[in-house]
């Protein structure tokens, strides 16, 4: 099944959201496979968001995400990336719908308390790039027979 990357950013931390957000994943019927705290490290946000790196907020945002720890998290579910991805909502917090995680909770474009995987490449890489493999937790959900059709998994 699908995987999706999580980083709850500093400024989720911070206010306090880190819950409600793990929540609302959860409510939705993703599974938590991976889940951790850690300091992001100039190097790992280097190649993060390498391919930001020629834009004028890249120092900016490399000193935004590492002000204080982040949540990283692996979720799990049938098309798992594009369905996180809607409930992050557009990168300017401004614009995104009311609903989503951005839209209800910040008025920032850089500020904007996640990131997720956008591609299924991104995904694998930062899967490798966030989790040891002793971190990521194959489990069997319970309720699995009633978040899906038979079909559909
Ligand atoms: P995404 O997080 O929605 O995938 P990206 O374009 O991949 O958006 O940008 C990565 C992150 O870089 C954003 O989440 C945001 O924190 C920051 N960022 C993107 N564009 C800007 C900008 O124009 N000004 C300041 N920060 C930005
Ligand atoms: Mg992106």
């Amino acid at each position: 099944m699908q995987r999706t990357v999580v980083l709850l950013k500093p400024d989720a931390l911070q206010r306090g959201l880190v819950g409600e957000i793990i929540h609302r994943f959860e409510r939705r019927g993703l599974k938590l496979v991976g889940l951790k705290m850690m300091r992001a490290s100039n190097t790992l946000l280097e190649e993060h968001y390498a391919h930001h790196k020629d834009r004028p907020f890249f120092e900016g945002l490399k000193k935004f995400m590492s002000a204080s720890p982040i949540v990283c998290m692996l979720l799990e579910g049938v098309d798992s990336i594009a369905v996180v991805r809607k409930m992050a909502g557009s990168t300017n917090s401004r614009e995104a719908e009311l609903g989503s995680i951005r839209g209800d909770f910040s008025m920032s474009v850089s500020a904007n308390i996640v990131h997720v995987s956008d591609s299924k490449e991104a995904a694998r890489k930062e899967q490798e790039r966030f989790f040891e493999k002793g971190e990521v937790f194959d489990w069997q959900s319970a309720v699995s027979p009633f978040l899906y059709g038979g079909d559909e998994k």
